[in-house]
C-alpha cells in the first residue's frame, strides 16, 4: 500500500473514532501485520494535547514555545522499564513540521522529556498492569499517558545528544549534566522551539502543520521494536496572544509513523521511501513538480529516525546533458545548549552531480552539524527536465560508509550511449568515448570512476 493510501485509509477509520485516539491495529509497526511484538514495545498511542507557554526573543528573533502529550502503549509481551534516574526509562523528543508550496520542513525541536513511572492504562487495548497505582514498569498492553504540560516541564527536559537512538543507550546522570537554561530564554528553554515567522498566518496560507512524538527506549530498541516509535498528528494555527499563536490539535493521531509520511497526503507528487544504515533507519521523501519557465524544481528531504552514525552527506546523480541551478539546503535550529553545530552544508553543483555535505568530518568536530536523529534536513535544487526514480547516497557522519535511498532525480534527455544526444548511438560517440578513455564524465556510463570496456560494451550493445 502506498503512504497515500494508506493516510487515506487512515483517515477514514479516524472517523469512527474518537479525536486523538486509534487504534494501534490500524497501522502495523516495524515487523509485519502482527502487532504483538515480541519482548517490550513501546509505541506512541495518541498526542493528545499541546500547551503553549509564549515566546523569547532571541537574536531578534521571536520564537515560540510549546509541548505535545504523548501516551505510550507496550504492545509487547514483556514489561517495559520505567525507573525514574535511572537509564531504563523512556526518552521522548518532540517536533514540529510544516508542509507548504511542496515541501515539507522541520520547523519545530524539543529536547526529550525523561519519563518517570508508570500509568497502566487502557488506550491500545487490554492491559495487564505491571502493579497498582503508577509503577516503575509499563505492563503488557497498558497505555501510559503524559499530558502536554508533563511534557513541557523543563526539569525533566534533557539534551539530544546525550543518547544513543540506535541502542537507546543514556547516562543515568539526569539532570547534573544538563547545560542550564540559556538567559533571557526561561519561557522557552528545552520546549518546542518554534520560529514566530514559521506559523503566522499572513505568511503561511495554505500551510499544514505536524507534531510528532517519538519515544527511545533501551529494552524496546535491544528487541528490534525501535522502527514504530514515532507517531504524528495535524495541528492548525490560530490567533496571536500572550506573545505566541494558539495552535489546536486536529484530526487522529497517526500511529507508528513519523510525519514526513504525511507529505504524499498534501504534495500529491510526493513520495516517501525508507533505507537503513546498518545501525538505524532514514526515510528519504522526495518531490519534483514544474515550474512556469518549463524546468522542473526538486525537494528531497531525509529524515533520521533513529540511527546514531548519522548522515553527514546526500548525493545525487543525475544525467550529464541535464543543468543543475537554485541548489539549496535548510537545517534545523538547536537550542538549549544542545552542542551541534548550525553551520549549513556545503553544497557542489559539478556535471553529472549535486552534493549536499557538512563542512566538517566527526574527526574534526564530533559535535558538526550531521543529521541527527529525529531531524529533517531539506535539500533542493531545479533541472531541465522531469523525474525519474534514482538514488539518493546518504554518507555516514561517525562510522563512514554509505547507504542509498530512492528518490525522484532528473531523466536523461538522450538515449543511454547517444553522448552528443541526436538520437542515434554511432560512430560520433563511439569517437567520443575512444577520445576520453580511461578518463570521467559522459562516457563512464556505468559511473564506476573510468570509461573502459564496460562502457564500450555498453555503447556498442546500444549501437544504431
Ligand atoms: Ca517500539
Ligand atoms: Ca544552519
Ligand atoms: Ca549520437
Ligand atoms: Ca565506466
Amino acid at each position: 500500500m502506498t503512504p497515500r493510501i494508506l493516510v487515506a485509509s487512515l483517515a477514514t477509520a479516524g472517523l469512527a473514532l474518537a479525536v486523538g485516539q486509534m487504534p494501534a491495529t490500524a497501522l502495523p509497526g516495524e515487523g509485519g501485520t502482527s502487532t504483538m511484538q515480541a519482548g517490550p514495545d513501546v509505541i506512541v498511542g495518541s498526542i493528545p494535547d499541546v500547551t503553549k507557554y509564549g515566546a523569547n526573543t532571541v537574536n531578534g528573533t521571536v520564537i515560540m514555545a510549546y509541548a505535545f502529550g504523548s501516551t505510550s502503549c507496550n504492545l509487547g509481551t514483556q514489561e517495559l522499564d520505567w525507573y525514574a534516574g535511572t537509564s531504563n526509562h523512556p526518552v521522548i523528543p518532540q517536533n514540529a513540521y510544516r508542509i507548504k508550496n511542496g515541501r515539507i520542513e522541520q520547523i519545530g525541536v524539543g529536547w526529550m522529556k525523561h519519563g518517570f513511572c508508570a500509568l497502566q492504562e487502557n488506550l491500545c487495548g487490554t492491559c495487564a498492569p505491571a502493579g497498582s497505582g503508577c509503577p516503575s514498569l509499563l505492563g503488557i498492553g497498558c497505555s501510559d499517558p503524559y499530558t502536554a504540560s508533563l511534557n513541557g516541564s523543563q526539569g525533566d527536559l534533557g539534551p539530544r545528544y546525550e543518547v544513543n537512538p540506535s541502542t537507546g543507550a543514556f547516562p543515568a546522570t539526569g539532570s547534573t549534566t544538563w547545560p542550564s537554561i540559556p538567559s533571557g530564554q526561561g519561557t522557552i528553554g528545552r520546549r518546542v522551539q518554534i520560529k514566530g515567522e514559521d506559523l503566522n498566518p499572513s505568511l503561511n496560507a495554505g500551510a499544514i502543520y505536524l507534531a510528532e512524538c517519538q519515544y527511545v527506549h533501551p529494552q524496546d530498541a535491544a528487541f528490534g521494536n525501535d522502527n514504530n516509535n514515532a507517531s504524528y498528528r495535524q495541528f492548525t494555527v490560530g490567533t496571536l496572544s500572550g506573545g505566541a499563536y494558539n495552535i489546536s490539535l486536529a484530526g487522529s493521531t497517526y500511529l507508528q509513523r513519523p510525519a514526513i509520511y504525511y507529505w504524499p497526503a498534501v504534495s500529491q507528487t510526493a513520495v516517501v521511501n525508507q533505507t537503513d544504515a546498518p545501525d538505524g533507519r532514514y526515510l528519504v521523501g522526495s518531490n519534483a513538480t514544474q515550474n512556469q519557465d518549463g524546468t522542473w524544481h526538486y525537494e528531497i528531504a531525509v529524515y533520521n529516525m533513529n540511527s546514531d552514525a548519522a548522515a553527514d552527506s546526500v548525493t545525487i546523480n543525475v544525467p550529464y546533458n541535464v543543468t543543475v541551478t537554485n541548489a539549496g539546503f535548510k537545517d534545523v535550529t538547536y537550542h538549549s545548549g544542545e552542542p551541534y553545530s548550525g553551520t549549513d552544508w556545503n553544497i557542489a553543483v559539478a556535471p553529472g552531480q549535486v552534493k549536499w555535505k557538512c563542512t566538517q568530518t566527526f574527526a574534526q568536530n564530533p559535535n558538526a552539524n550531521a543529521l541527527r536523529w529525529a531531524t529533517l534536513y531539506n535539500f533542493w535544487f531545479d533541472a531541465t527536465t522531469g523525474p525519474t526514480t534514482g538514488q539518493a547516497a546518504l554518507g555516514m557522519f561517525k562510522t563512514g560508509g554509505t547507504i542509498f535511498g530512492a528518490t525522484k532525480v532528473p531523466a536523461d534527455p538522450c538515449r543511454m550511449g547517444d553522448f552528443d544526444c541526436n538520437g542515434v548511438v554511432d560512430g560520433a560517440d563511439l569517437g567520443r568515448l575512444l577520445q576520453n578513455w580511461g578518463g570521467t564524465g559522459i562516457t563512464d556510463i556505468d559511473r564506476n570512476g573510468v570509461t573502459n570496456g564496460a562502457d564500450l560494451g555498453i555503447t556498442i550493445s546500444l549501437w544504431g
